[in-house]
């Protein structure tokens, strides 16, 4: 998988894709990062890539120029182009697996006010990560490349995200290793019984318990799922 990251702050994606198991799925020829600072694209003296909004109003609008000149530079054939914006489609579990599956990634990261509306013609999708404000996508971006590299096959053990909270419609359930008994606390008696149809029992019922207590609204979801 090749990903981009259209970005006016290309250092901000250093730290995070060159640690841990992203930096591991880049060193096994899994995936590649490419990051463009699409300032170097801007069409006047001083690239400038923000301008005054139109019809006036507080804040500044990006341009078009710099962000189509620089979508003319990579191989965008095929490619989900991720518009980052508040008022995106939410991004969440399913959607992750969904993009996971994509030959190429392009994340088109705005700061400012907003985006001219004419980038959005260039966008296959827009996405959020949250009802909440972030002063770019940069951070978002990062969010979603970690959540979607992990599920790419041969990235980690297949095995390590069947049970993922979220892909079985439940919460997690409780995890323990050694040892037994810590500061008075104790692991629960099941886990150390060998038996593994009462281990698989009483993990289904905590992860039920967990999502009724924290997430009701996953169990609509997930009763429906497993009426049929
Ligand atoms: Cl993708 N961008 C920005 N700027 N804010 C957000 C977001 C994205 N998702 C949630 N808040």
């Amino acid at each position: 998988m090749n990903i981009h990251y259209l970005t006016l702050f290309p250092e901000m994606y250093d730290g995070v894709l060159n640690q841990s198991i992203l930096k591991r799925a880049r060193e096994k020829g899994i995936v590649n990062y490419h990051t463009v600072n699409f300032r170097d694209y801007a069409e006047n003296k001083h690239n400038q890539v923000d301008d005054y909004p139109y019809g006036g109003g507080a804040g500044m609008v990006l341009k078009p120029e710099p962000v189509y000149n620089a979508m003319d530079e990579i191989n965008t054939k095929n490619a989900r182009v991720l518009l980052m914006c508040p008022s995106g489609r939410p991004f969440d579990q399913k959607f992750a697996e969904e993009l996971s599956k994509e030959e190429t990634i392009v994340f088109i990261n705005g700061h400012y006010e907003g985006y001219d509306e004419r980038i959005r013609n260039i966008a296959t999708d827009e996405v959020s990560i949250g009802d909440y404000v972030l002063t770019g996508g940069e951070l978002a971006s990062m969010t979603m490349t970690d959540a979607i590299v992990r599920l790419i096959p041969g990235v980690i053990e297949e095995e390590s995200h069947l049970d993922d909270s979220f892909s079985t419609g439940l919460l997690e359930y409780p995890h323990y290793t050694r040892p037994r008994e810590y500061r008075g606390m104790k692991v629960p008696d099941v886990l150390l019984s060998g038996n593994h149809k009462l281990i698989e029992e009483w993990r289904q019922e905590e992860s039920y318990k967990k999502t009724r207590e924290r997430r009701p609204d996953l169990l609509e979801n997930f009763n429906e799922k497993n009426e049929k």
